[in-house]
Formats: C-alpha cells, sequence, structure tokens
C-alpha cells in the first residue's frame, strides 16, 4: 500500500465504519440535521430500526450462480441503466449483468456519430430553447456535448410497462428524451424552459402514458417577475411533457427544490419529494428545517384550470401558481422528515413511499385519503399511515410485490427489507417490528430497483442495489473508481447477494423490464424513414433512390454524395471536391441479413458514423483539407472488410 492509499484507507477503519462514522460525526453531513441521528449509529453500525447489520446479513458466501446464464443462453429480463453524466443510456441483461448495448442519448459518441450525423443533430436540436439555439450559435457548437441522464422510465399502459418508449431526463441541461424501444435509438429530445436542473422523471401509468413529469430541482428567476439579483422571487417548477407528442403540456411553480417523483396507479396524483423548503442557496441553509415536503399534483384541478385560463404564459408555457402560499387546487404540502429524496409508489397501487434521506424514516403515504385531502376535510398529516425508522441514510424504496418494501441505506450501506403491513400496524401504535432483514451492500447504495417493480406486475425475482463507491470489490484501477452494480436474488425468504457489477460514470436508475414486453426489430423499417426524413426528401429533390444510389450531385459549392453500403463494398469508390466545398455523404445500409452494420469513417475529418442494415445515415462538413482522404468502414462486416472502403479527394 502507497503512502496515500494508506491515507486513503483512512487509519485502520474499515470502508464501511470509515464512511458511517465521517457521515454521522460531522465530515459530511455536519449542521445537516443529521447529528440527531449519531446515537443510533455507533461506528455506523446498526439502524436505527434496532435490526442488527454487518456480519449477521453478509451474505456474499451464500451465491447460488442463479445469475449464471451460460453462452448462447438469454437473459430474462433487459435491464435500461441510466449513464448519469455519461449522458446515455446502457442495455443490460438480467440476470447476468452483461452490457447488451449503449444508447446515445445526451452525449457525442465516436462509435455511431450520435452528436455528429445530420440525423442525430437533428434530433438533439430540434426543440431546444431559443436561448439555447443563440448559445449554440454563438459558441460555434453542433449541440450540447453532454448531459446528466439519472431516470429512464418506460411508457406505461394500464399500470404496466408497454413496451414502447422509454423517457429519461437530462439534469445538466434541463432536457427530456425518448428512446423508441423498436429500434432502441432516441428519437424525440425536448428542453424544457423556465426550469433549472430536470431532475426526477416518471411516466403517467394509468389509463396509459399520457403525461410525462419532469421535477425542476433549483429555484431561478420565472417570468417577469423573477430578479437575477434577488433569490426571493426564484421557484422551482413542475412539467408535464405529453408523452406522444413530446409538446410540453403544463408547468406548476412551487415551493422548494423538488426531487424525485412518481405517479399514482389512478392516473388522478402524482407526487414528488422537495427539500429545501427554506428557499437557501446553500447546504446549511437548504438543511435547516427538520421536516420538508411531499408535493402532491392534482391532475384534474390542474386541467380545469388550464381550461379556465388560470395561468401566465411563460415561454410559451401555460404555468400554473402552486406555490404553498397561493393555497390552490392543484398542490398539496404534505410535511415529511427531512429532505426527503426516493419517491415510489406500491404496485398495488395503495401507497407512496417517501425516503427520508436525512431522517432514518420512510414516510407511508395512503393514496385512497388525497381525495379528502384535497377537499380539506383532513390535514395533510392525516395522509400518512406509516414513518418506520429503518436505518440511516434512506434514498430509494423498491416492491417485491409480496408486500414488501426494500430500502437503501446510503449511510449504514444496507439494504433493508420491510413489511408495509406491520410498518403501518406499528404507526398505530401496536408492537410489532416492520423490519425483515438487513443486507450489507459495497458501498453507499443510491437507487434500487426490482423485477417489474414500478408496475402492477411486480414479480419479485431480482433487486438490484446502484452502490456510489466500489473501493476495494475490484482490481484498482486508479484514483477513478466504477460504480457496484450489485444483484441481489429476493426470490426467497432472505436477501441474497449473487453478483458484483462494475459500471462506469454512473447508473442512477435502472429499469428491469420482463423480455417479453420489448420486441425490437432486427432491421431498419424502409416504410418508416423517420429517422432519415430529411435525406429522403433531398434524395427526391436530387431524383436519387437512396437504395440504388451511386451518384454526386454539384450544385455551386455545394455536393451530394449518395452512396450505397453492401459488404465489402461502398457504391461511390472516390470523389472528387474543391476545397472549402460543403460536402453531404449520405450512406444507405441495404443489407437484409441479420447484425449486418456497415459504417463510414472520414480520416481527418473527425467523421465515423453507423449504418445499421436498412438504415440510411448522413454527414455535412465542409472539405477545408487538401489532399487524399480515405473513408472505410468502421464495423467488421466481412473477410474484406479493410478493403471496403474509397477516397475523397480535396482538390486545392
Ligand atoms: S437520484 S441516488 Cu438522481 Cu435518482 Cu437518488
Ligand atoms: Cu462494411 Cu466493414
Amino acid at each position: 500500500m502507497s503512502e496515500e492509499d494508506k491515507k486513503l484507507s483512512s487509519g485502520g477503519l474499515s470502508r464501511r465504519s470509515f464512511l458511517g462514522t465521517a457521515a454521522a460525526s460531522g465530515a459530511g453531513l455536519a449542521g445537516m440535521g443529521l447529528l440527531g441521528l449519531a446515537g443510533c449509529s455507533e461506528n455506523g453500525k446498526g439502524g436505527a430500526g434496532g435490526a442488527a447489520s454487518g456480519a449477521a446479513s453478509s451474505s456474499a458466501a451464500t451465491a447460488e450462480h442463479k445469475d449464471y446464464v451460460g453462452p448462447g443462453e438469454l437473459d430474462q429480463y433487459y435491464a435500461f441503466s441510466s449513464g448519469g453524466q455519461s449522458g446515455e443510456i446502457r442495455v443490460l441483461g438480467l440476470p447476468s449483468m452483461r452490457e447488451l448495448m449503449r444508447i446515445p442519448v445526451f452525449n457525442m459518441d465516436s462509435a455511431t456519430g450520435w452528436g455528429r450525423t445530420n440525423e442525430s443533430l437533428r434530433i438533439l436540436n430540434e426543440h431546444n430553447t431559443p436561448e439555447t439555439k443563440e448559445f449554440l450559435k454563438r459558441s460555434n457548437m453542433p449541440c450540447l456535448p453532454n448531459g446528466d441522464l439519472h431516470h429512464p422510465h418506460m411508457s406505461f399502459t394500464d399500470q404496466t410497462y408497454d413496451g414502447r418508449y422509454i423517457y429519461a431526463n437530462d439534469k445538466a441541461n434541463n432536457r427530456v428524451c425518448r428512446i423508441r424501444c423498436d429500434v432502441m435509438k432516441t428519437d424525440k429530445i425536448v428542453e424544457i424552459p423556465n426550469v433549472s436542473g430536470v431532475h426526477g422523471l416518471r411516466p403517467q401509468r394509468y389509463p396509459k402514458t399520457g403525461y410525462v413529469f419532469a421535477n425542476g430541482e433549483h429555484i431561478i428567476p420565472v417570468g417577469s417577475e423573477g430578479k437575477i439579483n434577488d433569490p426571493k422571487t426564484w421557484w422551482s417548477v413542475y412539467t408535464a411533457v405529453d408523452g406522444e407528442t413530446m409538446q410540453i403540456a403544463w408547468q406548476v411553480m412551487v415551493d422548494g427544490n423538488l426531487d424525485n417523483g412518481d405517479a399514482d396507479y389512478q392516473g388522478k396524483y402524482s407526487f414528488s419529494t422537495c427539500y429545501n423548503s427554506e428557499r437557501a442557496l446553500d447546504v446549511q441553509g437548504a438543511s435547516a428545517n427538520e421536516q420538508d415536503w411531499c408535493v402532491v399534483f392534482n391532475l384534474k384541478a390542474i386541467e380545469d384550470g388550464i381550461k379556465a385560463g388560470d395561468f401566465k404564459e411563460i415561454n410559451g408555457v401555460k404555468v400554473l401558481d402552486g406555490r404553498a402560499q397561493a393555497k390552490s387546487a392543484y398542490t398539496r404540502y404534505i410535511p415529511v422528515p427531512n429532505s426527503p429524496h426516493g419517491c415510489n409508489a406500491s404496485p398495488d397501487g395503495k401507497y407512496i413511499m417517501l425516503n427520508g434521506k436525512l431522517s432514518p424514516t420512510v414516510t407511508v403515504l395512503d393514496v385512497s385519503k388525497l381525495d379528502d385531502l384535497f377537499a380539506g376535510k383532513i390535514q395533510p398529516r392525516d395522509v400518512v399511515v406509516a414513518e418506520p425508522q429503518l436505518g440511516l441514510g434512506p434514498l430509494h424504496t423498491a416492491f417485491d410485490g409480496r408486500g414488501f418494501a426494500y430500502t437503501t441505506l446510503f449511510i449504514d450501506s444496507q439494504m433493508v427489507k420491510w413489511d408495509i403491513a406491520k410498518a403501518i400496524q406499528a404507526y398505530k401504535g401496536e408492537k410489532v417490528d416492520p423490519i425483515v432483514q438487513k443486507l450489507d451492500v459495497h458501498y453507499q447504495p443510491g437507487h434500487n430497483h426490482t423485477t417489474m417493480g414500478e408496475t402492477k406486475e411486480a414479480d419479485g425475482k431480482w433487486l438490484v442495489s446502484l452502490n456510489k463507491f466500489s473501493k476495494d470489490r475490484f482490481l484498482n484501477v486508479g484514483p477513478l473508481k466504477p460504480e457496484n452494480d450489485q444483484l441481489i436474488d429476493i426470490s426467497g425468504d432472505e436477501m441474497k447477494l449473487v453478483h458484483d457489477g462494475p459500471s462506469f460514470a454512473e447508473p442512477h436508475d435502472m429499469l428491469l423490464v420482463a423480455a417479453s414486453k420489448i420486441n425490437p426489430r432486427r432491421a431498419w423499417d424502409r416504410n418508416d424513414p423517420w429517422m432519415w426524413q430529411d435525406a429522403l426528401e433531398q434524395a427526391k429533390k436530387d431524383g436519387v433512390e437512396l437504395e440504388k444510389a451511386a451518384k454526386v450531385i454539384r450544385e455551386g459549392k455545394k455536393v451530394r454524395v449518395y452512396m450505397t453500403a453492401v459488404a465489402p463494398v461502398f457504391s461511390v469508390p472516390q470523389f472528387e471536391v474543391n476545397l472549402g466545398d460543403e460536402v453531404t455523404v449520405y450512406v444507405t445500409n441495404t443489407e437484409t441479413i441479420d447484425d449486418l452494420t456497415h459504417g463510414f469513417t472520414l480520416e481527418g475529418y473527425g467523421i465515423a458514423m453507423e449504418v445499421a442494415p436498412q438504415a440510411t445515415a448522413s454527414v455535412t462538413f465542409t472539405a477545408n483539407r487538401p489532399g487524399v482522404h480515405w473513408y472505410y468502414c468502421q464495423w467488421f462486416c466481412h473477410a474484406l472488410h479493410m478493403e471496403m472502403s474509397g477516397q475523397m479527394i480535396v482538390k486545392s
């Protein structure tokens, strides 16, 4: 161990006890309302709920290799994992945890040309706000090069996944994307105006999606009343996007910082945890209050408000006033301890779990009481039917469909399994302990997810714990370590850890969908040219048929090169342009064979694009580098793949 390593390993304390002690004693969360918990977390062991932790629950040795999927065998579930600050989505198979594919979304991608091809740039930029368009022009950038994708969720029909779309947020640039599951590509990206930090994202479950709810996390000046130098005039905003048209349906101005959200199973309400009820701009201030809120949104009241004209139009969006002080019909604020984070609806449709983060509790709301709350018949806290103490740092809760909930304990580095019915009894004063088991995870879990667990078809087979730290679980790869996605078998009475899965920056959330729900195509559909519609239009004007093309068209300083790709040849083996010409290359892959992807890489020009079977892809650039430039297929396709190439000659 080097000197630095020794320092980092914190004087002989294990990583587990170091993180627990540090967090509770002030290194991380001093002054954040957590000090009151220090007493129930000596050395970071033992949750506030009192169940034993540590040795009693470690189960790495009991792995039964239930996760083993042999060569050539298929997984039973798709896992769609957020790529966090890498801006992409990754597709894994479960239970093997094998990575199957990556879907570029808010990033630029060297392999596929996402962020470089005309098709991807149209999708990336089509629904930018005027401010972003102006910013990109001024900065001479083709698109925003990064994103922070936290929460992928699938579209629903009748309370379960329907396999059509996946939606996700970009916290870094306030965007919402949609991925088409038939081809596993992003087809829409919309930028949301009037917000800062689109974080929580959830689709409506019933009758279908419907709305996609997106939380604005940070307070900012909104509309003409928001003043740049007066934070008292800053607010956060909740957005509903129409999941079909991807237009913004409405927004509601709210108090505090919206964090995570969920929708009910009835199509009447949606929810968001809300921290920083203080509306402070710093850590100390934002965590001062013992209680913050769950904000409940009444969808019918909001739709009626819009019909009645009770909104302001700000940057082209109808914005309603749902702030606490406005006492509107649109929202209710339910006090919840303390800076709550995760927000999760139980698959029986009855409860909403709000994970306490700085409080050792999860607050359970009874959805059936919300009508009375909005009617003014009961008080906000009357909706709470349980608030079990589970341990330190509860962040997210998942479900098995058998009445148990599984909550991540960030500070305790544990997964706690608890009995929802018993938690409700205990809240009524009965002497029952809802905690069933605590399992050590490695380390610091954020999200967790069960198979089909956010649908009425929750099947209670697998649980994944998305851990933020992995120190000492894998070969050291230097100062930047992977995250650790751990697979836990929950099919029996006890949770069993069966797999450690290292992952790159940084899964926040994972969608676990039965394989039968999704049926992707084997090749693109030439009759559904949504991706290359612009190329098709241009080709029609040029009298070219994309599927048979081998043509160079010159129009002043514009050159359009149409070619097909069939292993191992491009139909245009060479073309000539003049220095300074604006060149567009269209490549159509006419292979009908499964898995025969080609590519087009143009040497020295920073250009590469993927062209999968039956797809057209195009790229536009200025030929401002004279000489002979080879282009080649970068997707290994044939014994003569190396020979699949041509030359662009740029005359000076
Ligand atoms: S958040 S670790 Cu971005 Cu979903 Cu909870
Ligand atoms: Cu075509 Cu390699």
